[in-house]
This record gives structure tokens, sequence and C-alpha cells, in this order.
């Protein structure tokens, strides 16, 4: 079977200018590597909707990785562009998998229905938004963890 790639990029200001841990990046990444992803990039980059829609089509458009995870920016904040920028980039939305993770977790905290994570597909790249807690990065990951290769195999 040939592996699959990952790329994992952790949207928050904070992280990028190193006033903040990026804790839900690297959980994500170890999570993917569970999965059997090759996890070829991460990266940190600042709220900045130009950049995270630049970013995102390189990674889909040049490097084809099959699976980018996003952690942060998905919530109310004023800076929060993740879900705007991943709608500009995908070209199909797969709403039921967003719904999911909020419907899921929001047996465990009432706060995930303030996240805006969306989920689609641009080309065979399969794009995720995760909420920035690691709290919400596991719960969300458990909830998609079951189809995500299935997924990435009805793209090719
Ligand atoms: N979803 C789950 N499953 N668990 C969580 O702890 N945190 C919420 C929410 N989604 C959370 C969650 C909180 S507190 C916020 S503010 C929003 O995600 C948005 O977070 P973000 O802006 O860091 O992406
Ligand atoms: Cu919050």
């Amino acid at each position: 079977m040939t592996r699959h790639t990952a790329a994992v990029i952790t949207l928050s200001d904070g992280a990028h200018y190193g006033t903040r841990e990026d804790k839900g990046g690297p959980l994500l990444a170890a999570r993917l590597r569970d999965e059997a992803f090759d996890v070829i990039r991460t990266q940190i980059l600042p709220d900045d909707k130009a950049a995270i829609v630049q970013c995102l089509t390189h990674l889909c458009d040049t490097l084809k990785v099959d699976v980018i995870a996003t952690t942060g920016g998905t919530g109310l904040g004023p800076r929060d562009v993740t879900p705007e920028a991943t709608s500009e980039v995908i070209q199909r939305t797969i709403p039921g998998m967003a719904e999911a993770m909020r419907m899921r977790t929001l047996e465990k905290t009432p706060f995930a229905m303030t996240s805006r994570q969306v989920v689609g597909v641009r080309n065979q790249t399969l794009i995720i938004n995760f909420p920035g807690n690691p709290k919400g990065v596991d719960e969300c990951f458990e909830v998609i963890q079951p189809v995500l290769h299935h997924v990435v195999q009805l793209l090719h």
C-alpha cells in the first residue's frame, strides 16, 4: 500500500510570533502518524487570510498532499479566519464531517458549538479544520478517524 501524506498547519498569531506555545500542531501530527500518514510539512502561520489561502493552495496544487489538518482560528475572535480561508480554497464541502465533529464533541463541552470548522476537498486533497485547543483536537480527531483513509481513497 502506498503511504498517504499529510500536512499540519497551526493558525495562531500567538504561536506564530512566539508568545504562545503550539500544542495543537504537534498533537495533530502525532495522531496522523499514528494513522500511518507521512507528515511531510508542519507550519505555524498567523491569522492572516491571504497567507493561509496561499499556503493551503500550495500544499494542494504543488505538493499534492493527501490530507491537510489545520488547528486554530475557527472561533469567534476578531482575527479568526481559518474557515473563511478554507472555504476559499476548497471546491467541495463535506458538511457532515464538520457537523459530526461538533455534534459528537458537544457532549463533552458546549463550546464545541462555537467552532466554525469546515471540511472540504480541493482536487485530491482533503482539508480538515480542527479547533485550537489540544483537547478539542483530540476529541475531534477521534470522530473523523474511522473515515479518514476511506475518504482519501475515494478521492483517487
Ligand atoms: N471542540 C471540542 N471538541 N473541544 C473543545 O475543547 N473548544 C472550543 C471550540 N471547539 C473545543 C471545541 C472553543 S473554547 C473555541 S473558542 C472554539 O472551538 C474555537 O477555537 P479556535 O478559535 O482556537 O479554533
Ligand atoms: Cu474558547
